[in-house]
C-alpha cells in the first residue's frame, strides 16, 4: 500500500485479513459488537467514540484553519466514529522474539503469494487490463507484469480489498494507537480531504485494518500525491482497474523506477561469514567488498558497482540475494525485504507465463520508449 509506510509486516496483515469475518457496515448498523463492548466498559454514552478527544478536536481546528472545511459538518463526522478494538488488538499483540536462527519464514511467506491460483489469476488481469496496463509502460515507463504483481500481491488483483470502514479504521489508529498516532492522524486529515475532493460519504469506503484502499492499497497520502485519473472520467479511483494501473505506475515512476533495469539476482556465498553480515533493503555495498567476504553474484552483473545484501531464510537454508536500485523503489510501497522479493518472483512469474501464452507483446521486461509525462 503506498502507503504507506507499512506499520506491520505483511503476513500479520493477512493475518488480520483472514480472520476479519464480519461484512462492512454502514452506520445505520449502530455500534459494532466491539464497541459497544468497549463502550459499556468504560461506561459511557455513546456520541461518536472520539468526539471527545482533544487529538480529535486539535484536527478538526486544524482542518478548519488549514484546508477550510466547516467545523459543524467535521463535528458531525466525530459524532459517528467508532473505535475499532480489533484493530487495536492487533497492533498491539505482541511480535515474536527473534530466534537468530534460520526459520523458513521466506518460504512460508513466498508460498502464500507464488501460487499457480495467483499466477494465472494474474495473467488474465493483464489480458483483461492490457490497454491501461501498456499506456502505463509507456507514460511512466514500468512493465506491466510488476503493476499487475503489485496489484496481486496487496488485494489479489482487487478480490480482497479490505473490509473494515476506512474512516473507523484510521481514528482508531490516529488516537489511540499512540506510537503511530503522528502518521495516522495525517492520513486520516487527507482521507477526509480525499472524499471531500472526490464528492465520496467519508462513511463509504472499505479498506484494510491500517486505512489502505483500493486494488493497490493506497493509503490517502498517496492518493493525494501520486493516484491519476488514467481513464479520463474526471475522478481518481482507486477501486477503479485502470485508475488503480495509472497509480501504482505513476508511484513506482515517482520514487525512481528505472525502465529494464534489473531488480535483483541471486548471490552465491562461499563463506559462513556471510551469515553476520548486515542484510537488507536498506544496506548497501561495494560489490568488490561482497566479493572480498565471499558474495557474488551468481551471473554477472554488468555496470553495477553496488547493491543491497538480501538474506532470504528459507526452508533448508539461507538465500543470498543483490538488491538493485529497482527493488528499492519496490520496498517503498512497503518496507519489508520479503515483500519487494515476492512482488519481483511474482512479476517475473507472471512475464513467463504472459510470454509463453501470448507470446511477448510489444516489450520485454517493460522496456521501450517514454512517454510524455503527464
Ligand atoms: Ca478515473
Amino acid at each position: 500500500m503506498p502507503r504507506v509506510p507499512f506499520v506491520l509486516p505483511l503476513l500479520l496483515a493477512l493475518a488480520l485479513a483472514g480472520c476479519s469475518a464480519s461484512p462492512s457496515r454502514t452506520a445505520a448498523d449502530g455500534p459494532s459488537p466491539v464497541s459497544r463492548a468497549h463502550s459499556s466498559q468504560k461506561g459511557e454514552t455513546r456520541a461518536g467514540d472520539y468526539a471527545d478527544y482533544p487529538a480529535a478536536r486539535a484536527m478538526v481546528d486544524r482542518l478548519v484553519r488549514r484546508e477550510g472545511f466547516q467545523r459543524d459538518e467535521l463535528s458531525r463526522i466525530l459524532a459517528r466514529l467508532e473505535r475499532q478494538q480489533r484493530i487495536l488488538d492487533f497492533v498491539n499483540r505482541p511480535s515474536p522474539e527473534p530466534t537468530g536462527k534460520p526459520t523458513g519464514s521466506w518460504t512460508r511467506y513466498r508460498g502464500k503469494f507464488l501460487t499457480e491460483d495467483r499466477v494465472g489469476a494474474g495473467v488474465q488481469f493483464w489480458r483483461e487490463h492490457e490497454d491501461a496496463l501498456e499506456l502505463a509502460r509507456l507514460r511512466y515507463g514500468v512493465g506491466p507484469e510488476y503493476v499487475v504483481a503489485i496489484i496481486g500481491v496487496e488485494t489479489r488483483y482487487g478480490s480482497n480489498m479490505g473490509r473494515h470502514r476506512v474512516i473507523d479504521a484510521l481514528a482508531t489508529l490516529a488516537f489511540d494507537f499512540p506510537r503511530r498516532s503522528e502518521f495516522f492522524t495525517g492520513e486520516l486529515e487527507s482521507y477526509l480531504v480525499m472524499t471531500r475532493t472526490e464528492g465520496l460519504d467519508p462513511f463509504t469506503p472499505v479498506g484494510s485494518y491500517a486505512g489502505a484502499m483500493g486494488l493497490g492499497q493506497f493509503m490517502p497520502s498517496s492518493f493525494q500525491r501520486f493516484a491519476v485519473d488514467f481513464d479520463g472520467d474526471g475522478r481518481r479511483d482507486l477501486w477503479g482497474p485502470a485508475d488503480a494501473i495509472g497509480s501504482v505506475a505513476h508511484y513506482f515512476r515517482e520514487h525512481g523506477w528505472r525502465m529494464g533495469e534489473a531488480v535483483a539476482v541471486p548471490a552465491l556465498a562461499r563463506r559462513p561469514e556471510a551469515a553476520q553480515l548486515k542484510a537488507d533493503y536498506t544496506t548497501r555495498y561495494p560489490l568488490g567488498e561482497l566479493s572480498f567476504r565471499g558474495v557474488t553474484p551468481a551471473s554477472p552483473l554488468a555496470g553495477v558497482e553496488e547493491a543491497s545484501l538480501l538474506r532470504l531464510d528459507a526452508a533448508g537454508g539461507y538465500e543470498y540475494w543483490l538488491g538493485l536500485p529497482n527493488f528499492y523503489v519496490i520496498t517503498r510501497y512497503n518496507h519489508s525485504t520479503y515483500y519487494a522479493m515476492a512482488v519481483h518472483q511474482l512479476a517475473e512469474a507472471l512475464r513467463e507465463r504472459h510470454d509463453r501464452l501470448f507470446g511477448p507483446v510489444r516489450s520485454a521486461r517493460g522496456e521501450g520508449p517514454p512517454g510524455p509525462a503527464m
